[in-house]
């Protein structure tokens, strides 16, 4: 049966953590994986997260199923954190997913159903496992322009002239904020002309909400995409607790479908769920009763804030510190862009020979692609990595 099969090509993310684990110097730094890490190198499990799993554990009285679309509770108040109090909300319906992957793998699946020969737009970089999963589901995958590595930031015009020629049969895939990998993030302005676009050409808008909360806060996170939620007749969204909530290994996700009618969009739910059936039947409820505890008790609620606050701020004061030993070392402005980014990524312009010498000669470890985590990374981390950048990408 298995004799002719090959092996798969390797997690081009997950090989990087695991050649930096079998590097036996003693110096090294890992910034591939996007996970955070506090000051310490530990990636905590959340305080707010302990305390809803103790509840759980006093209160959990079955671990019957719950049901195919998971816990209607998690969905609820996870479509409230998402949406706040727009309008759509009262046509949007959710999934409990396993994590954003499942999501996407999802509504990739009804999209197929719906619409066979639709082709799915994403940007030009974008996140590895985007256009696997779309292809999996059987949909055709295009890109558009993004990323400008000449200036680090999104190349907005030529983004929005090529979405400007899409139609009924595409969607766009939009990262809702701190986008991966490039961490350049469109600006409120290219949301409202992407929302424009969308009513007048009748383009699908699929949004991956992964970060919310790790670039600017909580709700101005989630402000284009929620101008535009408001303002388009349909739209879909895949979204994340592995980051916001430090969930990672729990998969907890939830997929979001609204659509012109609350009808409409109880109807792409059930195609949803039939999909789920067919694969993994029903969601992991753990990580998602946690989620549903914090979200649903305001003291809980508050306290989870303020800990996305502390990641955040430990993000951007790391990418401060950086920025600023880049100029002491290079005598430029040629890194500044680092604390422009949002998120826990930057693309930092290093050739595939760059990113091969930080890891062969400073036993610094990027993406491929020269993606860096910077939420992996130790304020008293920075000087080494400064050095070793400056060594190697400045001539
Ligand atoms: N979408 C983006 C943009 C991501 O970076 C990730 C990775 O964390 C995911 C989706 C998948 O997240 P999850 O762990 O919820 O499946
Ligand atoms: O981009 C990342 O690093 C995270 C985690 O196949 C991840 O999204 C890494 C590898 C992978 C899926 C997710």
């Amino acid at each position: 049966m298995f004799s002719a099969l090959t092996p798969a090509v390797k997690d081009p993310i997950l090989s990087q953590t695991l050649a930096c684990l079998q590097d036996t110097r003693s110096r090294k730094l890992d910034l591939g994986v996007g996970v955070y890490r506090n000051e310490q190198g530990v990636t905590p499990v959340l305080q707010s997260v302990k305390m809803a799993e103790s509840r759980l554990l006093d209160e959990q009285d079955s671990k019957a199923y719950v049901g195919m679309a998971g816990c209607e509770r998690f969905n609820r108040v996870m479509m409230d954190l998402l949406l706040g109090d727009n309008s759509s909300l009262s046509r949007a319906v959710g999934v409990q997913t396993p994590g954003a992957s499942g999501a996407l793998r999802l509504l990739a699946e009804v999209i197929k159903i719906a619409n066979p020969t639709a082709k799915i737009w994403t940007s030009d970089l974008s996140y590895a496992n985007h256009a696997p999963i779309m292809k999996a589901a059987g949909l055709d995958v295009a890109y558009y322009p993004y990323f400008d590595p000449q200036t680090k930031m999104v190349n907005e015009v030529a983004m929005l002239a090529t979405l400007s020629s899409l139609g009924k049969n595409d969607v766009v895939l939009l990262h809702g904020c701190c986008h991966n990998p490039t961490g350049a993030d469109l600006s409120y302005s290219s949301w409202q002309t992407i929302t424009d676009m969308a009513n007048v050409q009748g383009f699908l808008p699929f949004i991956d909400m992964a970060y919310q909360g790790f670039g600017d806060g909580m709700e101005e996170d989630a402000a284009g995409f929620r101008y535009l939620a408001e303002r388009v007749p349909d739209y879909l969204v895949a979204s994340s607790c592995s980051k916001n909530f430090g969930l990672y290994r729990e998969r907890t996700g939830l997929a979001v479908i609204a659509s012109d009618t609350l009808q409409q969009s109880e109807c792409i739910k059930s195609r949803i769920m039939e999909c789920a059936r067919s694969s993994y039947t029903m969601p992991p409820d753990h990580g998602a009763a946690i989620v549903r505890i914090i979200l649903e008790d305001k003291v809980l609620k508050e306290y989870w804030l303020s800990e996305v606050t502390q990641m955040r701020q430990r993000i951007q004061q790391v990418r401060t510190s950086l920025v600023s030993a880049l100029q002491h070392r290079t005598d430029s402005h040629q890194f500044d862009f680092i604390a422009q980014h949002k998120g826990m990524f930057s693309v930092i312009g290093a050739t595939s020979d760059q990113v091969a010498r930080l890891r062969e000669s400073c036993g610094v470890y990027l993406v491929d692609g020269g993606r860096m985590n910077l939420a992996g990374l130790k304020e008293s981390d920075v000087p080494f990595l400064a050095d070793a950048l400056s060594e190697v990408m400045v001539p």
